[in-house]
């Protein structure tokens, strides 16, 4: 089924790519109303108007074209034109990513946002052009925190056994292997099945996607870890870039500045309001947690960065005001 879709949205845009109007497809893993969704959303109505409507768009939600390693492929192969996804499988194709996926490496969203936006945030985007693929943006997906089926996590020995799906992310999987538990990478438009199903126990996701995805529905116990930021970028395929004018490749960048101020705003909000409705919906909201425990552990995971780039790159953020 994926593979048919995909196919006909490669059938589509041969035929559009010749009009003078191009329809783009944006794939995203969560539904479209996700904080990724109102992102997607701002991101094709700024590139229409820009365009004057020479460039339009669909969503394609929900992890419809495949999970989000399966659509940046798609990127690489031209038979997707855009994708906002976690930087989750993105050290797969661009391993000096994995700096931003370090646990408890930046302080709060202020520190964060700064390090995307600034001189780090371009040299990361410098070097995925690098590897087949276009970064417009960083965009953000949020602090994630651990949900589980079994009992409230407050320490580190809470984790142990749990089987806990992880992004397919070696820093991550490494991680929680430090922290006790027993990780298991799946890609997103897998887990709810597989949590449902009791495949695994736990996972972990920031406030915007664990409400989006309503996991209540799947999961009791929910602590708010923030072990790790999880960073998010709006990526184009190099095969639809190149075939365009400097005045059109600008309006993709512009449309994607666009797209990370409207998903943050949706991010600020959630963080505001997503704890209420986790506890509206039944779930147990485990707030009182010492960190202190799983950075310790967690901290073993830089190696996976650290053995192959050094420590710089890390010291650079940690010193990011
Ligand atoms: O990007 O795979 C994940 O857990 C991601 O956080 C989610 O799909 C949103």
């Amino acid at each position: 089924m994926k593979h048919i879709l995909t196919g006909l949205f490669a059938a589509t845009l041969m035929v559009t790519a010749a009009d003078a109007q191009q329809k783009l497809v944006l794939g995203i893993a969560t539904t479209t109303t996700s904080h990724y969704g109102v992102g997607a959303q701002a991101f094709l109505k700024t590139l229409e108007e820009l365009s004057d409507g020479a460039f339009t768009g669909e969503i394609a939600p929900s992890g419809q074209l495949g999970g989000e390693r399966d659509m940046i492929e798609g990127l690489q192969i031209g038979s997707l034109d855009l994708v906002i996804t976690s930087s989750g499988p993105l050290g797969n194709f661009v391993p000096e990513v994995y700096a931003l996926d370090l646990p408890f490496l930046f302080r709060d969203y202020e520190h964060a946002r700064a390090t995307l936006d600034g001189e780090i945030g371009e040299e990361l985007l410098a070097k995925i052009d690098e590897n087949q693929l276009v970064g417009l943006a960083w965009s953000e997906n949020g602090f994630r925190h651990v949900t589980n089926s079994q009992h409230a996590v407050r320490t580190p020995a809470d984790l142990d056994g749990l089987k806990l799906r992880t992004m397919e992310n070696q820093v991550h999987m490494q991680a929680f292997s430090r922290m006790g538990a027993a990780p298991t990478p799946m890609a997103f438009p897998e887990l709810f099945a597989a949590l449902q199903q009791g495949v695994v126990d736990g996972q972990e996701n920031p406030v915007t996607v664990i409400t989006a995805s309503k996991f209540w529905e799947v999961q009791k116990y929910v602590s708010l870890t923030g072990h790790v930021y999880s960073p998010a970028i709006v990526l184009a395929s190099p095969i639809l870039m190149d075939g365009l004018s400097e005045e059109e490749r600008g309006w993709f960048y512009e449309a994607a500045k666009a797209s990370v101020a409207a998903t943050r705003a949706e991010v600020n909000r959630l963080e505001e309001t997503g704890v209420a409705l986790m506890r509206e919906n039944g779930m147990e909201v485990i707030t009182d947690i010492d960190k202190a425990p799983f950075a310790e552990l967690a901290k073993a995971s830089y190696a996976v960065y650290t053995d192959q780039y050094g420590t710089e790159m890390v010291e650079r953020i940690q010193a990011v005001k």
